[in-house]
């Protein structure tokens, strides 16, 4: 029996698996996640989404491919940008990323905003608390005073100076129809998500198919090489971005391994 054949699902602790496990990443997710739902702020759907996820990041060689180090750069240049940048949290961005999102909000100076498809006050409150204990000075999302036209489930509940303003909006690990609603009412969407089919990344401005896990400490780290970057800059990078070619490549890479 290998050391490897040790590691279970029954880890207690994420530095329990080994770091140069074969699936060290996929272990770390799902372990992530687990615990996610144990705390009550990941709901048990979130492990479904995280298996679809895995397969995809699986045949995407489980590494951040050029075109999609290219779109969290230009994620970067659009969230310096902004007047009012949100990033949007649910469930399984708060078990996956807390510090990291926490990180990148404060390298944008953007909110950050619990927004829940199985929305309970419950969980919003613990996702709120969790990320408050992973350094957030403010969360939004618990007000929930304004709504997002034309959307009828709970995504649809925003805070009326949070997501409702906002200009541009971080969307990420969420297949649905909120991407397309906040579109229309003239939002910037930047999505993560590792399927390039689903409906949020086809809709959005820039598009990042990458694990979370990887996408956002790069993000954060191209907002740091940034931040004297003038406004010419940070447009030019924007502009050159092609949304189309980088769904492409992240599909040719999936279907063919190119
Ligand atoms: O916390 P809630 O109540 O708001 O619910 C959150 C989930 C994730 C359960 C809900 O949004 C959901 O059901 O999502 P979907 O429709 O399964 O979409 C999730 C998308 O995220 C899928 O397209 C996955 O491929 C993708 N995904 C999963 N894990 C990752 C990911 N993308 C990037 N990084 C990941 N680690």
């Amino acid at each position: 029996m290998s050391d490897y054949d040790t590691v279970s699902a029954d880890v207690e602790h994420e530095e329990e698996i080994p770091a140069d496990h074969p699936r060290y990443q996929d272990l770390l997710t799902r372990h992530r996640i687990e615990t996610g739902i144990e705390k009550g702020i990941t709901h048990l759907q979130g492990m479904h989404a995280e298996g679809r996820g895995s397969a995809f990041d699986y045949l995407l060689g489980e590494e951040t491919i050029p075109s999609a180090d290219g779109a969290e750069r230009a994620a970067a240049a659009h969230l310096l940008l902004a007047d009012q940048p949100v990033l949007s949290i649910n469930g399984n961005v708060a078990a996956l990323v807390p510090e990291e999102m926490v990180d990148l909000a404060s390298a944008v100076d953007a909110d950050l905003e619990v927004n829940l498809f199985n929305r309970t006050p419950e969980r919003v409150e613990a996702i709120a608390e969790h990320l408050r204990e992973h350094g957030a000075d403010e969360v939004k999302g618990l007000t929930a005073d304004a709504r997002i036209p034309k959307l009828d489930h709970q995504r649809a509940k925003v805070d009326a100076d949070g997501i409702h303003a906002a200009d541009v909006v971080l969307v990420p690990l969420e297949d649905g129809d909120r991407a397309e609603a906040l579109q229309e009412m003239d939002k910037t969407e930047i999505v993560i998500d590792l399927n390039p089919l689903s409906r949020s990344p086809q809709v959005a401005a820039v598009p990042i198919v990458d694990n979370i896990i990887r996408a956002v400490p790069n993000m954060t780290e191209h907002a740091r090489d940034l931040a004297d970057a003038d406004e010419a800059e940070l447009r030019s990078i924007v502009d050159e971005f092609d949304r189309e070619q980088a769904l492409e490549d992240a599909e040719a890479r999936i279907r063919n391994g190119l």
